[in-house]
């Protein structure tokens, strides 16, 4: 057969080769932190790929709430998602120390364990549980948002039904401040919200504009009482079958999605609180923190007593 021939059948066999078509979902609008990521890890991939993978962008809940997506991970039905630490602790219970009130102080902090040895050891740890962890980004410092009264100590908190995240490490800090912590998935959070099934929810600035909440909600309190990580997640079902060299592109895409994820918070920490207070929030930003400390501590005795505590003492003494 002729050099010609061979070519063009070969050229037709590529074209007949289709590409793999990746999904990623996640539970909040595409013009939120985490769309952002997820038009770069489509950018990267596709284009690392030449093409061979092609990535679909699932935002707002369409492949189900973060718990729900994180399960379809597991079985195959979901193949990229990008979701805060929140119920991950349900999964893989060694995040939970992420899950601390107060334990992270600042951004550069939480992103240097996340990016050191500490946060790949948590990353290898999604393997023990039908799940890889590609790699940590980010949600942001979470401040608590009611429709009741301002909120500038503990006391204020007492008796008011806050949203949580499926997360008992933040149940029970709730708890501790005398609310009544209702575990909800993010898609059910804005109707709740509207029709006063709860009176308030805490969540990042990021995820606060994202949401809409200011539409339901119109007290702040930049409380920040914890980090949020969130983190790019893949299904062991298509990633364990690449090859060396695709791994490698996803782990880049992965990368890229959380440098633009970062970036979009870092933005909305500039600009999120007059953002809001343009859209009608009163913001109590005046909010000290060591009370609202005192109130949780229980929180790191019982974490300490059901799981030790050699990971919060690493990160607690870690150079970062
Ligand atoms: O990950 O559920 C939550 O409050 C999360 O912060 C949100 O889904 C973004």
């Amino acid at each position: 057969m002729g050099t010609a021939t061979t070519l063009a059948l070969a050229g037709l066999a590529f074209q007949a080769q289709a590409a793999t078509e990746v999904s990623v979902g996640y539970a909040i609008s595409s013009d939120s932190h985490y769309g952002a990521g997820s038009r770069a890890f489509k950018e990267t991939l596709e284009s690392l790929s030449d093409g061979a993978f092609t990535v679909t962008d699932h935002p707002s809940g369409s492949l189900g709430g973060e718990r729900a997506m994180i399960e379809g991970l597991q079985i195959g039905t979901v193949d990229i998602v990008i979701t805060s630490s929140g119920p991950l602790g349900n999964f893989v219970p060694e995040t939970y120390v992420l899950d601390l009130p107060f334990l992270f102080t600042s951004y550069e902090q939480a992103r240097c364990v996340l990016d050191g040895e500490i946060g790949q050891e948590l990353l290898d740890k999604m393997g023990d549980h039908d799940l890889v962890g590609l790699s940590w980004s980010e949600n942001g410092f979470r401040h608590i948002t009611n429709s009741r009264r301002p909120i500038a100590k503990p006391e204020d908190v007492r008796g008011l039904k806050i949203r949580t995240m499926e997360n008992r490490i933040h149940q029970q800090a709730f708890q501790g401040l005398g609310a009544s912590p209702t575990p909800m998935a993010m898609p059910e959070l804005f109707t709740a919200l509207q029709q006063g099934t709860v009176d308030g929810q805490e969540n990042p600035l990021t995820v606060i504009v994202a949401a809409n909440l200011y539409e339901v909600q119109d007290q702040l309190s930049l409380t920040g009482h914890v980090y949020s990580p969130a983190i790019l997640l893949g299904s062991p079902v298509l990633i364990d079958g690449l090859s060396e060299e695709e791994r490698a592109w996803f782990d880049e895409a992965a990368q890229a999605a959380t440098e633009a994820t970062r970036a979009e918070v870092s933005r909305l920490e500039e600009e999120g609180v007059a953002f809001l207070q343009e859209r009608g929030m009163t913001v109590t930003d005046n909010v000290d923190p060591a009370p609202f400390q005192e109130a949780v501590e229980a929180v790191h005795a019982d974490f300490i007593e059901q799981y030790g505590d050699e990971m919060l003492e690493r990160i607690r003494n870690s150079s970062c």
